[in-house]
């Protein structure tokens, strides 16, 4: 099967599909919640990735048992982000998850449009240090995006932009958020870690190594037969 005859577009989460700055949000509000006498662990995590900022300090408040003047909580984004942007500041293109690069590469040779689909509003500033924004034709990020993950807000704005369907694109995502969004929106889903957590996207890799967009036709033979 001809698989460009297939997939229209691309949109790629960033943080967890592109690179693995998963792990240093995780540190930063693991940190912060640590100030707030409240620990978490990686399954608490999973609930966190792919949700905005402000929702993410709002979740943990909300399990810690803790209220904050909106002045506190305005402060506390702040000190995430700061210990956020400290972590990942000697960041740079090795840090780029395996496989990634070659497969953007595939794509953009097959002229395959692609889009940037993350909660982040630091998303721009990371793929130019990653030297990837000009893989990009549009991005759809946290500060674009009024409704987040679930809500498939982000998404539907790459596909309007491309003037496609939902159901012709294909969305890589490494959170249950994400792939929830990518199902409400009505777009293709390829899952980025492990099937069990996102057992509703349509397939799952581990990641890209080793992996060639042909493998996408896949998707389109399921929905067809
Ligand atoms: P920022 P993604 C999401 O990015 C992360 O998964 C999530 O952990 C983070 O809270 C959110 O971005 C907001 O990030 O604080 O940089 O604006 O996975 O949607 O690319
Ligand atoms: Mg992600």
């Amino acid at each position: 099967m001809n698989w460009k005859a297939h997939v229209k577009a691309c949109i790629f989460d960033l943080d967890g599909v592109i690179v693995d700055t998963a792990k240093y949000h995780f540190q930063a509000w693991r940190n912060l919640a640590k100030g707030f006498g409240f620990s978490f662990d990686e399954t608490f995590n999973e609930k966190l990735k792919g949700v905005s900022r402000a929702d993410s300090l709002t979740l943990i408040l909300d399990v810690a048992g803790i209220e904050l003047s909106q002045e506190d909580f305005n402060n506390a984004l702040i000190k995430k982000n700061y210990e956020y942007l400290g972590l990942i500041q000697d960041m740079d293109k090795r840090e780029i998850l395996p496989g990634v690069l070659r497969y953007l590469t595939i794509l953009v040779k097959n002229e395959i449009p692609l889009a940037l689909g993350s909660a982040s509003k630091n998303a721009r500033s990371i793929l130019e240090t990653l030297e990837l924004l000009d893989f990009f034709d549009f991005i759809s990020d946290g500060n674009s995006v009024k409704k987040g993950k679930p809500h498939p807000e982000t998404f539907l704005a790459c596909s309007k932009y491309f003037g496609l369907d939902p159901s012709e694109c294909i969305v890589f995502e490494d959170s249950i958020k994400g792939i929830k969004a990518a199902k409400n929106g009505g777009f293709q889903s390829v899952g980025i870690g492990n099937k069990e957590t996102l057992s509703l996207a349509e397939d799952c890799y581990l990641g890209f190594d080793g992996k060639h967009p042909q493998q996408l036709s896949s998707l389109f033979n399921q929905t067809t037969s």
